[in-house]
């Protein structure tokens, strides 16, 4: 969608002038600034009071030095990074993405991504990131600690339980954020719900490691329901094969559809039976191998190199849950081409702009990340809430309200898509009703 409005198409200039170098912020900023146009024609109290100058800016961005050693003693060091993006409607809350690839502009863009996914899951959290350049594959656990503990002995002084509230992101399950966790309450020699997707000895919410994939179904399935159909029957592709991805797999399968693929960083499987999700979860979760030993044991499965060929599947629905940017334009040329009905993504911005714009255009339901991803944090929250109450709910109480705040947010887009004249376009939905909260929240509070 092109920006017409004078007044954001000079912010967006003014951002690109001050963020140099940082294609994914201003890749994520200008979809939400193409999205507000009718917001700031009824809003002028908005642009009056210099929300949006501020909502472009992050409140704080921390980089530091991280010093770890191997295994053979020898010493590396990696950049750390935190961004405070938003924290008008609660602390600071979002991941730690530990990937090779990580920079200062992947960190902002999903900060700022965070700060109205967080406002869209009616819980009382602002907007962080955080990472390092970190590459976690092929290391060993006592690495992984060494790095984890380092990592944490710069950023406890930046975090805490009201201020800011990391959790996990790609290279980050629980292993590390136990590893970061007890780093923390040895420095500040404090029990606090400092970290979400805690391990379940020690705080962590039960269903917060299957929040995001489900949610993403859940959020898919009442986007399905009010559009006359259901994941029943359905042939969907799911790409990645980590935390989002396998309970992605397991809640569509559960829905009655069959998922014939998954991916990692290096290719893709398709087994026309649909996938064998123990067999997944015993390579991924267990073994931390690749996927390419699926066919070693089902002979009747494919392996491809290339993660960028799943899309090449025909499928009724997509759902990817691995990378931003892993659907181009190309991509969704093809999937449109070979029948695909629905989008939904788990990962954050997932679809370049071109591919978005071929969704739209072809009358695909488009199921935004902030919005269709927003169960992980959202039940992260719920962590907090547990902590706070010093109380644990069971499964079943989680995923409850975690349906319920899926259905809510699934809501929330519908109506504001409707309420600013582009109905059926839940992206412009998510980015307006995710940024009237949080731009009411810092009218109220003053040029702060
Ligand atoms: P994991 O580390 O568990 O899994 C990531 C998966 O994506 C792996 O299969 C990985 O393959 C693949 N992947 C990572 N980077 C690339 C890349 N550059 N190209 C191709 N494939 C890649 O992470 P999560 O499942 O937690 O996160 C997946 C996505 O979901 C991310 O976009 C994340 O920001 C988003 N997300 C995560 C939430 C959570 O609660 N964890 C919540 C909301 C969104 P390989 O193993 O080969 O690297
Ligand atoms: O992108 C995300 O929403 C996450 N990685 C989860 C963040 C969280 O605080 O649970």
């Amino acid at each position: 969608m092109a920006i017409k409005n004078a007044y954001l198409l000079d912010l967006l200039a003014r951002t690109e002038k001050r963020n140099p170098g940082e294609p994914e912020f201003i890749q994520a900023v200008t979809e939400v600034l193409s999205t507000l146009e009718p917001v700031i024609e009824k809003r002028q109290d908005l642009v009056d009071a210099g929300v949006l100058e501020r909502l472009v800016e992050p409140e704080r961005q921390i980089i530091f030095r991280v010093p770890w050693i191997d295994d053979n003693g020898k010493p590396h060091v990696n950049r750390g990074f935190r961004v405070q993006f938003n924290s008008a409607i609660g602390p600071y809350k979002g991941g730690i993405r530990l990937h090779p690839s990580v920079n200062l502009g992947i960190i902002k863009f999903l900060g700022f991504e965070q700060t109205f996914k967080n406002s869209l899951t009616t819980l009382p959290m602002g907007g962080g990131k955080g990472g390092s350049d970190f590459d976690p594959k092929g290391k060993s656990d006592n690495e992984i600690m060494n790095f984890c503990q380092s990592f944490m002995t710069e950023l406890y002084r930046h975090i805490g339980a009201d201020v800011d509230v990391p959790a996990g992101d790609i290279g980050v399950g629980a292993r590390e954020v136990g590893y970061m966790f007890g780093q923390y309450k040895r420095i500040r020699d404090e029990w606090v719900g400092v970290l979400t997707g805690k391990g379940l000895t020690y705080g962590g919410s039960l269903a917060r490691k299957e929040a995001t994939g489900f949610g993403l179904c859940y959020f898919t399935k009442e986007m399905l329901t009010a559009n006359g159909t259901s994941f029943e029957g359905k042939t969907v592709l799911v790409s990645g094969s980590g935390h989002v991805a396998i309970y992605a797999c397991q809640k569509a399968t559960e829905f009655g559809a069959k998922v014939v693929a998954m991916s990692d960083s290096n290719g893709y499987i398709y087994d026309k039976n649909g996938i064998d999700l123990d067999c997944i979860k015993q390579i991924k979760e267990v073994e931390r191998k690749r996927i390419s030993e699926y066919v070693k044991y089902h002979a009747d499965a494919e392996y491809h190199e290339g993660c960028k060929g799943i899309w090449t599947i025909p499928c009724d629905i997509a759902l990817p849950c691995a990378t931003q940017n892993e659907i181009d334009g190309e991509s969704a040329k093809i999937l449109v081409k070979n029948g695909c009905k629905v989008v939904s993504e788990g990962a954050n911005m997932p679809s370049t702009p071109e591919a978005i714009d071929t969704y739209l255009s072809n009358g695909l339901l488009y199921g935004p990340a902030k919005a269709a991803n927003a169960g992980g944090v959202a039940t992260s929250g719920l962590e907090m809430s547990q902590n706070s109450l010093r109380l644990s709910w069971s499964f079943d109480e989680v995923d409850e309200r975690l349906k319920g705040i899926m259905k809510s947010i699934f809501k929330a887009c519908d109506e504001a898509s409707k309420e600013y004249g582009m109905p059926g376009n839940y992206m412009a939905g998510a980015n307006i009703a995710g940024f009237i909260k949080v731009a009411e929240a810092m009218k109220a509070q003053g040029n702060v």
